[in-house]
């Protein structure tokens, strides 16, 4: 099954390597083909090329929309060679064989991602391109598919170990790759024309991604699984580089992602921040007067879970605070930046991952998420719920103090990223008791009051560090319950949604207990 390459059609947007593929495909003495762009390239560096347009005898026309759609280039590529029928209609219209189509399509998803208009999108999306990748990828019992610049080596190095030819089962990943390519394509048009003409519930959708890596194993190690990029450049554990430590894992990913979405809440402007994630879920979140400072209050909230955890900060990791995490077992450590000084103290943790994005994530910023579930995916709109001092209504009779006020909103802006039933403790801009994850509320206030206390004891305090603190509810109070255990754990103020059938009971409970309590109006669960 190998087949030798005898004539290859070029045609890409991307020229990146086109030239070294160019002279090292003439080097073999494959013929080359190509497109108006393309083949003014290759010439340019003293290549001899044939336009497309000569094998077509049309010249490219409409603004290059109908350059390579004939039957000289469609029959050069789907014809097979083993049939008498197809050499036979090959013969009589004088087509000639196309063993290889290097290809890379008109940069549709760059554009949208730069915020060009609609017309201009739209002029972006290739349609040649993805036919001939089509048709080649079909006949892949011949022909040979590229569209990847990542894949002209490994095309070379087949060329070199088979004399000129390639071999199935090369070719048939190469095809592989190719409907996947042609397939995310389309998946991006139409995901940005949904979006473009406000069509919030399309009745197709699909999903793309490209293999960032192949994991070791999924959540379990008897769980195989890999990483995909969707393709956009958000600041995140997608996209950030990993300075040193092993590789990531399923959890890691899962984890840093947790991790740094919740950071990115914290605008470096109001300060430095640090959370501290395990589990998905964060076991501490402060803000300090140093970077140094905002680690060592979210390590304090819950020392003990802390261990081996994932740490996000939101600000550029300095000396002092490397030193301070270096102290403990950390997992990853994922910033905007680590000056030369830390990126030293950590090189000596060779297991410690550290990860530098390019900036903070936009937490307003729109996007979906995707969940499976058997049989299907559900698809929301990513929450980016927003909560101000001015969308606070008081309902108490007494109304928070100033101090109260942005630990409520520290706290909130927390609870958003604890899995429900969520309850956060926060005094003085940190984290000190979270409940996560259980399925009744009063159960997560418990916990996190019990924890809180329990942190008291390990630091020698004679209170616990919920004595004086206001608490977030990331859903309403369904019995006034949850709300007297946080006022018992110590609680003075207490944020969350409203809206329950028994809110009158509930602010009644905080009025006799003293509380200062707000309503929201915007729930933030999350599961
Ligand atoms: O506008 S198209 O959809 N019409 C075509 O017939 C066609 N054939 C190739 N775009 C077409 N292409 C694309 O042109 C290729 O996919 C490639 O991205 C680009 C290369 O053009 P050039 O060689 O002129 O730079």
């Amino acid at each position: 099954d190998l087949h030798p390459v005898r004539r290859a059609l070029i045609s890409v947007s991307d020229k990146t390597g086109l030239l070294d593929l160019g002279h090292a495909l003439a080097a073999r003495g494959i013929e080359l083909l190509s497109t108006g762009g393309s083949a003014a390239t290759l010439r340019a560096a003293g290549l001899e090329v044939k336009d497309v347009a000569d094998v077509t005898g049309f010249p490219e026309m409409m603004d290059g929309r109908v350059k390579t759609l004939h039957p000289a280039v469609h029959g050069g590529l789907l014809a097979l060679r083993d049939n008498a029928d197809h050499l036979a209609a090959m013969e009589a219209h004088g087509i000639g064989a196309i063993d290889l189509l290097v290809v890379n399509l008109y940069p549709f998803e760059e554009t949208v991602a730069k915020g060009a208009d609609y017309e201009t999108c739209i002029e972006n999306i290739d349609i040649g391109g993805p036919a001939m990748i089509r048709a080649a990828a079909k006949n892949h019992g011949f022909v040979n598919v590229v569209v990847d610049v990542e894949d002209y080596a490994p095309l070379l190095a087949e060329l070199e170990a088979h004399d000129g030819a390639t071999s199935l089962t090369f070719r048939q990943r190469l095809a592989q790759i190719a409907y996947a390519r042609t397939g995310a394509y389309d998946a991006a048009v139409s995901t940005w024309m949904a979006a473009a003409i406000g069509e919030t519930a399309p009745r197709r959708r699909v999903v793309a991604g490209k293999l960032a890596q192949s994991l070791r194993y999924g959540e379990n190690p008897h769980q195989s699984a890999s990483f995909y990029l969707d393709g956009s450049a958000r600041p995140g554990v997608a996209t950030a580089q990993q300075l040193q430590g092993k590789e990531l894992s399923y959890n890691n990913i899962n984890d840093t992602d947790a991790a740094f979405e919740l950071v990115s809440e914290f605008a470096p402007s109001d300060g430095p921040a640090c959370a501290i994630i395990k589990h998905a879920n964060p076991c501490g979140v402060a803000r300090g007067t140093s970077l140094k400072d905002a680690y060592a209050r979210a390590f304090d909230c819950d020392r003990t879970s802390a261990f081996g955890g994932i740490i996000a900060l939101n600000s550029t990791l300095d000396a002092a605070t490397a030193e301070e995490i270096a102290q403990i077992f950390t997992e990853v450590v994922i910033a905007p930046g680590a000056d030369q000084a830390a990126r030293d103290i950590f090189a000596a943790k060779k297991n410690l991952r550290l990860l530098i994005t390019p900036g903070l994530a936009n937490p307003a910023e729109a996007a979906l998420t995707w969940r499976q579930v058997s049989g299907g995916y559900l698809v929301q709109d990513k929450d980016n719920g927003h909560i101000g001092l001015d969308d606070l209504k008081v309902v108490t009779k007494r109304a928070p103090s100033e101090a109260e006020l942005a630990d409520l909103l520290f706290a909130w802006k927390v609870a958003k990223h604890v899995k429900s039933n969520a309850i956060v403790y926060v005094k003085d801009g940190a984290t000190v008791g979270v409940g996560a994850g259980q399925m009744s509320r009063v159960d997560s206030c418990r916990i996190a009051a019990r924890k809180a206390q329990d942190m008291a004891e390990a630091l020698g305090l004679s209170t616990p560090l919920t004595q004086g603190s206001v608490v977030a509810s990331d859903a309403f109070f369904p019995f006034a319950d949850g709300l007297l255990t946080a006022a018992e754990a110590g609680a003075t103020a207490v944020i969350q949604p409203g809206g329950s059938m028994r809110d009158a009971e509930v602010i009644a409970a905080a009025d006799e207990a003293g509380l200062a309590m707000v309503f929201t109006g915007m729930r933030h669960f999350r599961h």
